[in-house]
């Protein structure tokens, strides 16, 4: 069994019923059980600013699948949402679920680079993984703790809780 931490994030149609219907989405998820999920933050765009506030949350799954398959299962629940990918980078999304760790792993494929390249630079990251596994380590050795206290909020504050079984 491994930890992968999953960041959510959503923009559109709703952004915490979007939220809330991938935790729901991401517990029925074969061979994995939620462990943990944090509370839901507002946050404020990363990129262009002309799209909406954002929606995000991180959840701590335990899974003894491996990383290609539990990304499969991610963007099978990223399509199911309504997702349509379109060209614009950091542009406004119905709901973005990224692998940021599993476990110690480092992995580097053409479908998927872990840990996460953006995570120690955002905020709607590094809060919201910080509030359930403060005493983590990243497989660089950096402390979860010095990242968070070195990040500015940008404005992110908890925006209400989420249910999961
Ligand atoms: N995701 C992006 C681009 N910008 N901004 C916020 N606040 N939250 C996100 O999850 C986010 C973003 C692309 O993945
Ligand atoms: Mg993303
Ligand atoms: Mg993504």
């Amino acid at each position: 069994m491994t930890i992968a931490y999953i960041g959510l994030g959503s923009n559109l149609e709703d952004p915490a019923h979007q939220i809330q219907l991938a935790v729901d989405a991401i517990a029925t998820i074969p061979e994995s059980k939620i462990n943990t999920v944090s509370s839901l933050f507002f946050s404020r765009p990363m990129g262009p600013q002309d799209q909406p506030d954002y929606m995000n949350a991180v959840v701590a799954l335990e899974t003894s699948l491996a990383p290609l398959a539990l990304l499969d299962a991610l963007q099978t629940i990223e399509k199911d949402a309504g997702r349509v990918r379109k060209g614009e980078r950091w542009g406004p999304r119905i709901l973005d679920l990224d692998i940021l760790l599993f476990g110690d792993d480092i992995i580097n494929n053409e479908r998927l680079i872990v840990p996460h390249y953006g995570m120690k630079e955002r905020e709607f990251v590094l809060i919201p993984l910080f509030e359930i596994a403060p005493d983590l380590t990243l497989p660089d050795d950096s402390k979860l703790s010095t990242l968070r206290n070195n990040i500015n909020d940008n404005g992110l504050k908890i925006h209400s809780k989420l249910r999961y079984a």
